[in-house]
């Protein structure tokens, strides 16, 4: 799949994340409303380790291959080789992008988070595939979230000579916000609570998906 049309609707999830549903049936109801790709990112207090973790990862794999949606993991690179992973993404400050790439190989997606012109400008000379950029509002999922950089970021980097890379906003985007995060230049959207924490995840990641088919740069 083609890595700007996988971008459109990008749902990053972890068990932590979920309300009511459990991790299976939240990505279940977020593949059916049309999410079109999908992290597993399983982090923060009580999260899952070692087997649990790669348990939980494998039946999440198993759904995304159903709908033909490609799976990322985060920042474990061990953990995205032994689920046999589409791709990796890594903040700037956790893993050397080099080495990761040597450790994925060519052909996996590496996405990297940034922060600024200069942060984007560094992810591109180190491969990657896909910037995300972020926090485009004041989020209270990540707890030691960098400061909110906004839509505009996106746009800074689109005219600092990245017209063509393929690029994410992620953090506190909501039905509200969203048009403004695609009309800034972004390819797509990221989003952990707006389809996991919402009354119905489907209906969440069906408007989310609305939205992505309709707005433009
Ligand atoms: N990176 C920057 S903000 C963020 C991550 C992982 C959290 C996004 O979560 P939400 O609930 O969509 O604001
Ligand atoms: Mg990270």
């Amino acid at each position: 799949m083609n890595i700007v049309e996988a971008l459109k609707v990008y749902f990053v999830m972890g068990s932590t994340n979920c309300r009511d549903l459990d991790p299976e049936k939240t990505l279940y109801e977020a593949l059916e409303g049309g999410v079109t790709l999908f992290q597993f990112r399983e982090k923060g207090v009580g999260c899952l380790v070692g087997q649990e973790c790669i348990y939980l990862g494998n039946s999440l794999r198993k759904l995304c291959k159903e709908y033909k949606v490609p799976f990322i993991v985060n920042d474990d690179i061990e953990l995205a080789i032994e689920l046999g992973a589409d791709g990796v993404h890594i903040g700037q400050d956790d893993r050397d992008p080099l080495l990761t790439r040597k450790q994925i190989g060519q052909d996996k997606w590496l996405g990297i988070s940034t922060h600024s012109v200069e942060e984007a400008k560094l992810a591109v000379k180190d491969g990657a595939n896909y910037i995300g950029v972020g926090p485009m509002y004041l989020t209270k999922t990540k707890t030691d979230a960098h400061a909110v950089v906004g839509p505009e970021l996106i746009t800074q980097i689109r005219t600092s000579g990245f017209r063509d890379l393929p690029i994410v906003g992620i953090g506190g985007i909501t039905l509200d916000n969203a048009t403004n995060v695609y009309k800034a230049g972004a390819n797509g959207i990221a989003i952990i609570s707006g389809i996991s924490q919402a009354e119905s995840p489907k209906q969440a990641a069906a408007a989310f998906r609305k939205i992505g088919e309709f707005a433009r740069f």
